[in-house]
This record gives C-alpha cells, sequence and structure tokens, in this order.
C-alpha cells in the first residue's frame, strides 16, 4: 500500500527520502513522488510511474537540495497509474502525501471547482490539498487549525504530511486510517508509515494513536490527540535488526523467509510450552484465562492467507478441542447483519495488524454480543493489537514478500497452541492437549526436511511454468492448504489456479480436467487418503496429469507424478504441506521472470478497504 516519508532536517534530505522510498517499496506501490522545499523556497517536485530506480534517475539528473520535504510510493485507489496522479499533490502553498481513501471526494471536488479550483489529477488526495489551501485562505488560522477544521469535511481515511511553501519550519502529520510512525533524530526529524522506512536514520520512534496530529520541526515535536488536547506518547528503540531487511544469500525476500521457517517456528514457541505440559503466552494473564475458559463458540475473521489459516484452524477447534468454529472473511463480515452465538470469542487474524478490513470488522465486533476479542498478529503494537482485549504474537520476524509464507506457517503455530491451552484451560481432553504440545516441537524439523529436497518440486516447477491453469485438490484440514496453494501461485506466477475439496471434484470441476489442466493433489497418509487415491483415479482416467504431495507411495501410471515428502504426524501436517506449496510458486514465479517480492497491483499490508 501506500508509503509515506517526510523529514526536516539540516542536511539536505533528498537521500534520506530516497533511501527510504527504496525501504517502502516492499508495501507494493506502482509509482513514486517527492516534494522539497529547496533554499530559495521553490517547491521541487518529481514525480515517476513505475519503479523508484526510475525516480531516482530523475533526480540525480537535476542536483535538488533542501531542509524539508515528503515522498510517497503510491498504491493508486482513486485515478489510473499515471504520473499526474502520483502523489505529492500541491495546492499553491500546500504540498501533501497521503495513504488512505476519501469517499466523499467527489462532492468535494464539485464544490471545490465551483470554488475556482482547478484539478490536475483525478485522486481524491488532490481534493485534500485543496480544500487545505481554501480552509487557510478563508482565514488566516494556523496550519493545524487548518487541518483541523478541514478533516471535519472528510470521511474515509486520511493519514498525511502535509508541507507549506509560506511556512517550511515544520512538517504536519495526522493519523487517521494507517500508521504514521515519528523517527526522532538529533536537530532532525522524520516521519513514514512504518520504522523500516527510517532505520537508516534512527532506532527512536514514537508511534502516532489514531486522531492524533503532530506539529514536527527539526528540534521539537507536538502532538495533540483526537480531543485536540497536547499529549506525550512513549518513545520506543526499535528492536528491528537492519540484517533482518537485508536479502543475504537469497534472490528474493520470499525465498529467505521460507527457507527461514523453521527457525521463525522456533521463535513461536520459544518459552511457551512449560515442562512439556502445558502452553503459556505472555501476553494473556489470568483474566484472559477466564475469557478462553469461557468460551463457547469461535468467529474467526480475516482476510488472505490469513483467512486460509483460520480455515485449517476450524477443523483443528471443532476435532480436537470440540468447540465449534466459524470463519468468515473480513469485508463479508463487516457488511452484513449477524446472529452472534452464545460466549463466542472473535478472534482476528492479520500480519501487519493495519488490515484495513480486519481491523473494521473488530470494530463493528465491538458493538454485537460477543464475549471478547482475540488478536493474533505479527506486529507488536500494532492497531490491532492496540484495539483488541488481548493477542498473541506470531513472532515470525519482519515478512517483506508480499506473498505471505513465515506467516501463515507461524499463524497456524500459535493457533494450534491456543487450541492447547484452551483444551487444558476448560479440561477438555488432558491427552489431546499433551500430543499438541509434543507433536508442535517436531515443525522445524520437519520443516527442515521438506526445505532440503527442494530437486522434485524445482523440476515440476519446470512443468508447470508454461501452463494457463492449474487445479489444486485437498481434503479435511488439508483443503484449506490446497486453497493457499493456489493463492501463492495466482499472486506471484499470475497463473491462474483454483482450489477445490477434492470431493467436490465430481460435481463440477472434472469437467475442466485435460492434458492440459495440472492437477496438484494434496494427499498424506490419514484416514482420508483413500477417498484422495479415488479422486487420482478419476482424474487419471480422463487423461489429466496428476502431482501428489504425500509421504506415500502410489501406483505408477504415466500421468501421475509424486513429490514424496517425509513422514510428518497428522496434527501438524497442514503446517509443513504448505512448504512445497510455497516452494512450487517461487520456482515458477522464477522461471517466468515475475517479480517475486513486488507482484504487480498487489501491496503488502493492505490498509484500505
Ligand atoms: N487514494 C489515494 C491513496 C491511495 C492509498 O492510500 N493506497 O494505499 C490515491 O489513490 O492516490
Amino acid at each position: 500500500m501506500c508509503g509515506i516519508i517526510a523529514a526536516i532536517t539540516k542536511r539536505n534530505i533528498t537521500n534520506i527520502l530516497i533511501n527510504g522510498m527504496k525501504k517502502l517499496e516492499y508495501r507494493g506501490y506502482d509509482s513514486s513522488g517527492l516534494a522539497i522545499i529547496d533554499n530559495q523556497n521553490n517547491i521541487i517536485r518529481i514525480r515517476c510511474v513505475g519503479k523508484v530506480n526510475a525516480l531516482i534517475k530523475k533526480i540525480n539528473s537535476m542536483k535538488i537540495s533542501g531542509n524539508i520535504g515528503v515522498a510517497h510510493t503510491r498504491w493508486a485507489t482513486h485515478g489510473k497509474v499515471s504520473t499526474e496522479n502520483t502523489h505529492p499533490h500541491i495546492s499553491s502553498n500546500i504540498i501533501i502525501v497521503h495513504n488512505g481513501i476519501i469517499e466523499n471526494f467527489s462532492i468535494l471536488r464539485v464544490f471545490l471547482k465551483k470554488q475556482g479550483y482547478q484539478f490536475y489529477s483525478d485522486t481524491d488526495t488532490e481534493v485534500i490539498a485543496h480544500l487545505l489551501h481554501w480552509e487557510q485562505n478563508k482565514k488566516k488560522y494556523c496550519l493545524k487549525e487548518v487541518i483541523q477544521n478541514s478533516i471535519k469535511k472528510l470521511y474515509g481515511n486520511y493519514s498525511m504530511v502535509v508541507m507549506d511553501k509560506n511556512n517550511p519550519s515544520k512538517l504536519i502529520a495526522i493519523r487517521s486510517g494507517s500508521p504514521l510512525v515519528i523517527g526522532l533524530g538529533i536537530e532532525e526529524n522524520f516521519i513514514a508509515s512504518d520504522q523500516i522506512a527510517l532505520l537508516h536514520v534512527t532506532k527512536r520512534f514514537i508511534y502516532l494513536e489514531e486522531g492524533d496530529i503532530a506539529i514536527i520541526k527539526n528540534n521539537k515535536i507536538d502532538i495533540f490527540n483526537k480531543y485536540n488536547i497536547k499529549i506525550n506518547r512513549k518513545e520506543i528503540i526499535s528492536t528491528i535488526k537492519y540484517k533482518s531487511i537485508k536479502k543475504g544469500k537469497y534472490h528474493y525476500y520470499m525465498e529467505k523467509e521460507i527457507y527461514e521457517q523453521p527457525y521463525s517456528i522456533q521463535n513461536t514457541l520459544k518459552n511457551r510450552l512449560k515442562d512439556n505440559e502445558t502452553i503459556h503466552f505472555d501476553e494473556l494473564d489470568l483474566e484472559k484465562d477466564n475469557l478462553l475458559i469461557n468460551t463457547e463458540h469461535i468467529h474467526i475473521v480475516a482476510c488472505g492467507t490469513s483467512y486460509n489459516a483460520a480455515m485449517v484452524a476450524k477443523y483443528w477447534f471443532e476435532s480436537l478441542a470440540n468447540i465449534p468454529c466459524d470463519v468468515e472473511i473480513a469485508s463479508e463480515f463487516s457488511s452484513r447483519k449477524l446472529v452472534v452465538r452464545k460466549n463466542s470469542l472473535f478472534i482476528t487474524l492479520s500480519q501487519s495488524g493495519e488490515t484495513a478490513d480486519t481491523l473494521s470488522a473488530l470494530r463493528y465486533s465491538k458493538n454485537l454480543n460477543y464475549l471478547g476479542n482475540l488478536t493474533i498478529c505479527n506486529m507488536e503494537g500494532s492497531s490491532l493489537v492496540k484495539e483488541s482485549d488481548c493477542y498473541i504474537l506470531t513472532k515470525a520476524g519482519l515478512e517483506i514478500g508480499v506473498a505471505s509464507t513465515k506467516s501463515f506457517t507461524t499463524q497456524l503455530t500459535v493457533l494450534l497452541m491456543l487450541i492447547a491451552k484452551i483444551i487444558t484451560l476448560k479440561k477438555i481432553n488432558d491427552n489431546t492437549s499433551k500430543a499438541i504440545i509434543k507433536t508442535i516441537q517436531n515443525l522445524p524439523q520437519k520443516i527442515q526436511e521438506i526445505l532440503k529436497q527442494t530437486q522434485d518440486i524445482k523440476n515440476i516447477a519446470q512443468n508447470l511454468s508454461n501452463k494457463n491453469n492449474i487445479l489444486f485438490l485437498g481434503r479435511g484440514d488439508q483443503y484449506p492448504i490446497a486453497i493457499e496453494g493456489a493463492l501463492k501461485l495466482k499472486e506471484i506466477s499470475y497463473i491462474h489456479a483454483e482450489a477445490y475439496a477434492s470431493g467436490e471434484l465430481k460435481h463440477g470441476p472434472l469437467a475442466l480436467i485435460d492434458e492440459n489442466m495440472p492437477v496438484i493433489m494434496i494427499a498424506p497418509k490419514n484416514s482420508l487418503l483413500l477417498k484422495n487415491q479415488q479422486n487420482i483415479k478419476e482424474i487419471s482416467a480422463r487423461g489429466g496429469i496428476v502431482y501428489i504431495l504425500s509421504d506415500q507411495k502410489f501406483d505408477y501410471e504415466d500421468n501421475i507424478n509424486i513429490i514424496k515428502l517425509p513422514h510428518i504426524e497428522e496434527l501438524i501436517a497442514p503446517i509443513c504441506y504448505v512448504v512445497p506449496l510455497q516452494l512450487l510458486a517461487y520456482y515458477i514465479a522464477l522461471i517466468k521472470g515475475k517479480n517475486i517480492d513486488q507482484p504487480r497491483n498487489l501491496a503488502k499490508s493492505v490498509t484500505v478497504s
């Protein structure tokens, strides 16, 4: 999604902005731009469609220098990808970069046109720029008051940074909808959408809260909350290691993150398995234990890959803990009238903790009759963590690849631990929770074994890379894994992939089977194996080509290929079987020469709904 970076310093800020934009690239974007007020008080704006490198080329040919500026990587929501629509947007002396959506932008646009403003872009953001200018000229307010008055007229999300050519001694930042973090320097200060963009200049940060407005000068920062009360927000020292945002020996972050999974899962488990008997989350106190004891139904809401993890958890909650569980896509949840089950715990799952749809769902759930809410999230300090009754961190480490991998497997690890904890607290079945605790510790080693035998997967990637359509099949708790495998492939290779529950084959998708529609079948040794074998025969009898992921032997047939996996305990099999599918998507995209870490049209944390 859009990335914001801005700075006010005593040195030339061009490189600070450029380096920050490079760090923000991972979020996904389609164009980028910056504006600097130079030492002669001119606004220098440079914008470019495509990668930040193209912008840098333009900048390098110009020699610009200034001490205050704003920059932006844009992921278009309103108006096509074009230079005119790229931020920063300017209205006379007002310069702005914005993350979010202004829902009532067309009414405001008509109004501002009537006031004589000329629009150069189709964006909702330009409306804010003109509105600020109009408000400023109406009465000679200070810029903070101008902004406070203007945002009363805006519906939607508008985290933004504003700069005024007539007063180039300060930046003003407003957080409403998506995160903004202030970076503290010596005689210089910064603001960005996330810490990563600023780690090259500082380790000291202040996170703005929803509704905050901050006035940032090079030697002073004033923050006002949504009630316009001056407030001190806590300074934190970043623990993110610079090394973790480097690719090291890997070609892509996604590759690095796939191979990191044994270590991320180790980290997720660390200090949480007490004496091999119980699960302990530091984040949950006794009061939260009571919440879990009283839970009789689980409602999980999430998007994308997190939704697929939730789907696996549904099978687990019902089969292992005997607790009914429903799973719903966040954007659907918030837009319907629903009936809340008795003593239902509302759970959200999100890597970033900023996913706008999931956040809206949490806020919507608070007006309903849930027992309480819990978020499972990778980012401490994120909005979901702050706004939920309680949270559990996945501790996957920083995930930069847009296609989520280690977040998925650590989410599943946490969910399995949570189930074991609930089973113990509710005294459901001691043996089941002990079995979970024992088996879950094998995860890092099992995944390591899978990661050592990638040759088969590379060969199959070669066979599949020229296909236009691929079908994924799975049964039981492996059905959501088939969905996740198909999603990974779509995201980074742009091959059309669909996933079905294997039992659904005869009810429609069998019609698609021919030599051009390969099928990936997840068929580990479990009670469903015979049914899966039957499906494989049905596909093969119709000339379909099947690639089977399994720890079992299958009868040799021309059009059947096996990706042999080590034996894996059924309980943790979904977490392990997704790994070869991540690798398959990765190698196919690599062969096709795609930009794996920044797939077209996609963004890392989806902060607009
Ligand atoms: N609506 C603005 C900003 C989009 C955004 O925040 N994306 O993440 C635009 O379309 O330029």
